[in-house]
């Protein structure tokens, strides 16, 4: 495969290919080990507000280095910093290589103002984007609206599978095209970083939708779910904001001990947690 590097606007970086295909098939074999959660947005401490109902995340996800649950609301300083990001599972190796190559690709692209003291890409959010079965149909589910990532610095992301549309915005839809900020196209295999300013502080990021041409069985442990792409995000959340299950108040782990049991069921490390707290 040609390897391509575009010219992008500052604090913009996309490589493609950045894995070559035994890096691929051995984080696909990975990901065939774990159980991603479905989790749903709110909890019996955090009910839904008036204006919003009880209802479940568009796409399974996986969370490594720290499991920002949806029902505890994001990560988001600096007021929302507090129980927020639970200790997770450390990276395979293989995952740990290439975090080491990105952040190094980080610091040579963008300039210094751009990374906060420690920063470190020891978090990842793994989104499974594909289409949800109910009752033998198929319901789209490959997209994310736009949101900005709260977490300081820079962010890498990395793509396997059908491609995906990606798209910064001003987050205003009347301005119609002048909405969009900036386009790309995430392909099998890439890598996309993006920091400074602009693309952290001043814009919303989504993903319009993502295409069905690969028709890859990935062979993963999601039930009723038909998974097309596969992107992880990493990202940086300082050490001191990152809690371990036991250090959280009981109503936050009661909200969470359901989740905490799924993921056992494949990961030592949370069945060890489960296992501590006791039975349901
Ligand atoms: O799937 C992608 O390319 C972007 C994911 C994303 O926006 C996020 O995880 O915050």
């Amino acid at each position: 495969m040609k390897r391509s590097i575009s010219p992008l606007p500052q604090g913009l970086y996309y490589q493609f290919p950045f894995i070559n295909r035994a890096e691929r098939a051995q984080i696909i074999s990975w990901l065939q080990t774990l159980t991603p959660l479905w989790e749903m947005r709110f909890s019996e401490s955090n009910p839904p507000p008036e204006n919003d109902e009880q209802r479940e995340l568009k796409r399974p996800v996986y969370w490594l280095g720290n499991w920002q649950f949806a029902c505890l609301d994001y990560y988001h300083p600096p007021e929302g910093i507090l129980h927020r990001c639970i200790k997770a599972e450390p990276y395979p190796t293989h995952l740990q290589k290439l975090v080491d190559r990105i952040e190094f690709i980080a610091k040579k692209n963008f300039p210094k103002s751009y990374f906060p003291e420690g920063w470190k890409l020891n978090t990842c959010l793994v989104n499974f984007y594909g289409s949800k079965i109910e009752d033998d149909k198929k319901i789209d589910r490959a997209r994310v609206g736009e949101h900005k990532d709260f977490e300081p610095g820079p962010v890498g992301s990395l793509s396997l599978g059908d491609r995906a549309f990606f798209q910064f915005v001003n987050g205003n839809q009347s301005l119609g095209d002048k909405n969009n900020v900036f386009s790309q196209w995430l392909e099998d295999s890439s890598l996309q970083l993006f920091g400074g300013d602009l693309w952290k502080n001043k814009t919303f990021h989504r993903v319009q939708r993502v295409e069905s041409k690969k028709n890859e069985d990935f062979k993963l442990k999601i039930e009723n779910f038909e998974t097309r792409r596969i992107n992880f995000t990493f990202r940086y959340v300082p050490e001191k904001h990152i809690y371990p299950f036991e250090a959280i108040p009981q109503n936050k782990q009661q909200d969470i001990i359901q989740y905490i049991r799924k993921l056992g069921e494949s990961s030592l490390y949370f069945n060890k947690i489960a296992t501590k707290f006791g039975p349901p």
